[in-house]
């Protein structure tokens, strides 16, 4: 019997029906990001061998300079975007400000921009430990031929045409939403090429694990402490069980799939959380509402907050639908 293996690069041509009047920029965006996260990919692969080929900051065999692989990572993002010409700005967790690119002929003449963390949780890397990168796509407000803005990158999450993750764990995966669901895409490294493994990713409505860094435990507000308390009673479902790899797309994505819930609050040492409302809340709370989940930051959704600066933190909360309502019952209690 023959199976049908769907290549990423056929499903993103097959899914441009979904835009009606389709120029074929945001398939050529995201082929891009797909390009990009197999040489990091590979990059990420060799971590473990640094020891053995030469430090961070050191000359390698080849005499290259070797970079810190966020650094790596970023320059990567940054130049496959740039180079291809298919978006008019990026924005990157590793730069301080947004940058502008021009197309060949000196215009300006791309509608999309991407915001863009290239390698979050990257002091996993030391540890062998997975990390992911998380990309973010909109349209411009401003209009075609002139250079980009801020207000390009400061739009609600809502605005959002299409965001995903590369999570590089046992598996490379690639999962993607341009707002038809979200599916998922493992690399097969003998051969480069990404393969439909997760079609139609869906978090369960409800869940056992809880994610979240406990050692935070007495800087919590109190309804996290309260809710923590609530995950570890024994009573019907309860205790639940208590994963935090410390890499927002790891977490996320076994949550996705087994139903979970992550939380980074607000505490007295971050007092307006950790996580980036751009380049890691939105494009997740994207995933997360196209895959049945929620994402809050303990009382109102993500994507409606106005961002007001590109490197703004917020708390998160993200999952599983009544798991996120039981923690939001609890701050509720502490308006
Ligand atoms: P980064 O962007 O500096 O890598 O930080 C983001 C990461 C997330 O992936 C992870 O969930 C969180 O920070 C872990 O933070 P902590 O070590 O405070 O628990
Ligand atoms: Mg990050």
């Amino acid at each position: 019997m023959s199976q049908k293996h769907t290549t990423l690069g056929e499903f993103i041509i097959d899914n441009q029906k979904h835009f009606q009047y389709s120029s074929g920029e945001l398939s050529r965006l995201i082929n891009s990001i797909r390009l990009a996260a197999k040489v990091v990919n590979h990059e990420v692969n060799k971590a473990g061998l640094v020891d053995i080929l030469g430090a961070v900051g050191e000359t390698n065999i080849q005499g290259e300079d070797q970079q810190k692989l966020d650094v790596y990572a970023n320059d990567i993002f940054m130049q496959t975007l740039t180079n291809r010409q298919i978006v008019c700005g990026v924005a990157s967790e590793e730069e301080d400000d947004f940058v502008a690119i021009e197309s060949n002929n000196g215009g300006h003449n791309n509608k999309y921009v991407v915001l863009i963390d290239p390698l979050d949780g990257s002091s996993n890397v030391d540890v062998n430990v997975s990390v992911g990168t998380i990309f973010s796509i909109y349209h411009r407000v401003t209009p075609i031929g002139t250079p980009v803005q801020l207000e390009d990158f400061l739009q609600e999450g809502t605005k959002q045409v299409a965001a995903g993750y590369v999570v590089y764990g046992t598996s490379t995966m690639l999962v993607y939403t341009t707002g038809h669901g979200v599916n998922g895409f493992t690399l097969n490294p003998a051969i480069g090429t990404f393969y439909l493994s997760h079609p139609n990713m869906s978090f369960p409505d409800d869940g056992n694990i809880y994610s979240i860094n406990e050692g935070n435990y007495v800087h919590f507000p109190q309804g996290v402490k309260d809710y923590l308390k609530f995950c570890q009673e024994e009573v019907d479902n309860r205790p639940y069980t208590s994963r935090y790899i410390g890499s927002l797309v790891s977490d996320f994505h076994r949550n996705m799939i087994k139903g979970g819930v992550y939380l980074y609050p607000t505490s007295s040492k971050a007092p307006k959380g950790k996580l980036r409302l751009l380049y890691e809340c939105n494009p997740m709370a994207f995933l997360a509402e196209q895959a049945n989940g929620v994402a809050t930051d303990g009382y109102k959704r993500i994507m409606e907050i106005k961002p007001t600066e590109l490197h703004q933190r917020v708390p998160f909360f993200c999952g599983s639908k009544n798991m996120v309502a039981d923690a939001e019952g609890f701050m509720a209690m502490y308006p």
